[in-house]
């Protein structure tokens, strides 16, 4: 079949909106219409030429939700009218990563998954003859796709997709890396780095387990009015202050119980760790460094019982949690809606990159 898609053919270019021709579900696969797909900095950086594992000419997107359309032989979990987020963490339930209950990391088809290829070794997308390749194995920039069926979420039909689509990646990331992978205790105190789609959904996640002190930190001034919207109790401008780690220690009292990177600044993540209490302060690493980029930091830091730690998709497994998370959204438990701050088509999606870059976004949302 013919679908419209943005393709990234070169890094530091444009997408470019063309017709690409997407064949069907193989065996254990589905086909997906995706309704609306957000646009997360992991989208910006890997079009940037960031990513090690950047692969062009591909198709980017990895916060989606939209509806099944076909199922290849044997799936059995999703049929079509289905209602799905895409998930580039998937959850198989069988390999020894799901198995060992420790982790969220799927190990099922993250080696083809890495290439840009389906499980098969294959892609499903083209143009004119030429190989176009998947992204996190979900290629949400395309109106349609085809994903493994290990790497769909099932989610209610009552959902709005144009809001839903970030659980796919901002909201479970962020509420995920409190609640999965810190495990932070009511009455705790925090420090949040980088208040964008991420940081402020760390920020909402904080509020809902009952946090004590939420501290934000951001260069950009504006983000203030947003953390504060969202349960923030203290806000931080770097520039305004001299020795930023030892600003952070005086606020929390000694230093944050937890602390999260939302910048993948590599000076901002260790200002995190340093940040935190002596004896048990642990950092949570959640932001995306550039191809090449190194954490250093005293080892005494760590010998003196801060914890240094990391999160991806926020330790959430994704078949299990996300139909979870947007129960959640739907029962107001946490809010999505006040964050999608521009709806665009497909057509605009460049501009949803330019009002990240400029700051002025916190999340964009294409509506096929
Ligand atoms: P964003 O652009 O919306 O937000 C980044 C925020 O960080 C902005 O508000 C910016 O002003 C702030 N910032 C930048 N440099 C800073 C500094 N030196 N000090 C303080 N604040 C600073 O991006 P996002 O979509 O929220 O993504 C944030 C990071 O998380 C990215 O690196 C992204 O790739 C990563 N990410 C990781 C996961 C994961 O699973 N680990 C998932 C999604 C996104
Ligand atoms: N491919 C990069 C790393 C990119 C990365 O860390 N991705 C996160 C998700 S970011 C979502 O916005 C992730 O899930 N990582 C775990 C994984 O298996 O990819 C690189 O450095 O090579
Ligand atoms: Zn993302």
């Amino acid at each position: 079949m013919k679908t419209r898609a943005a393709v990234a053919f070169e890094p530091k270019k444009p997408l470019e909106i063309v017709e690409v021709d997407l064949e069907g579900p193989k065996a254990g696969e589905v086909l997906v219409e995706i309704m609306a797909t957000g646009i997360c900095h992991t989208d910006a950086y890997t079009l940037d030429g960031f990513d090690s594992e950047g692969i062009f000419p591909s198709i980017l997107g990895h916060e989606g939700a939209g509806l099944v359309r076909e199922v290849g032989a044997g799936v059995t979990s999703v049929k079509p009218g289905d209602h799905v987020i895409p998930l580039y963490t998937p959850e198989c339930r069988q390999c020894k990563s799901c198995l060992s209950r420790k982790t969220n990391l799927c190990t099922h088809i993250r080696a083809t998954q890495g290439k840009g290829l389906m499980p098969d070794g294959t892609s499903r997308f083209s143009y004119k003859g030429q190989t176009i390749f998947h992204y996190m194995g979900c290629s949400t920039f395309s109106n349609f796709t085809v994903l493994p069926e290990i790497a769909v979420a099932k989610i209610r039909e009552d959902a709005p997709f144009d809001t839903s689509c970030y659980i796919g990646c901002g909201v479970t990331t962020g509420v995920g890396s409190v609640i999965f992978s810190a495990k932070v205790e009511p009455g705790a105190n925090c420090v949040v780095f980088g208040l964008g789609g991420i940081g402020l959904n760390v920020i909402q996640g904080l509020r809902m387990v009952g946090a004590d002190k939420i501290v934000g930190v951001d260069i950009n001034p504006s983000k203030e009015e947003w953390g504060r919207r969202f349960g923030m109790t203290h806000f931080v401008n770097p520039k305004d202050v001299g020795d930023i780690v030892a600003h952070l220690v005086n606020l929390t009292g000694g230093g944050a119980d937890y602390s999260f990177d939302c910048t993948g600044n590599t000076t901002v993540m260790r200002q995190a760790l340093e940040c935190c209490h002596r004896g048990w302060g642990t950092s949570i690493i959640i932001g995306v460094a550039e191809a090449g980029k190194e954490i250093s930091t005293r080892p005494f830091q760590l010998v003196t019982g801060r914890v240094w730690k990391g999160s991806a998709f926020g330790g959430a497994r994704g078949r299990t949690d996300v139909p979870k998370i947007v129960d959640w959204y739907m029962e107001k438990k946490i809010e999505i809606d006040p964050m999608i701050t521009h709806r665009m088509p497909l057509e605009k999606i460049n501009d949803a990159f330019d009002l990240m870059h400029r700051g002025q976004s916190i999340r964009s949302v294409v509506v096929y």
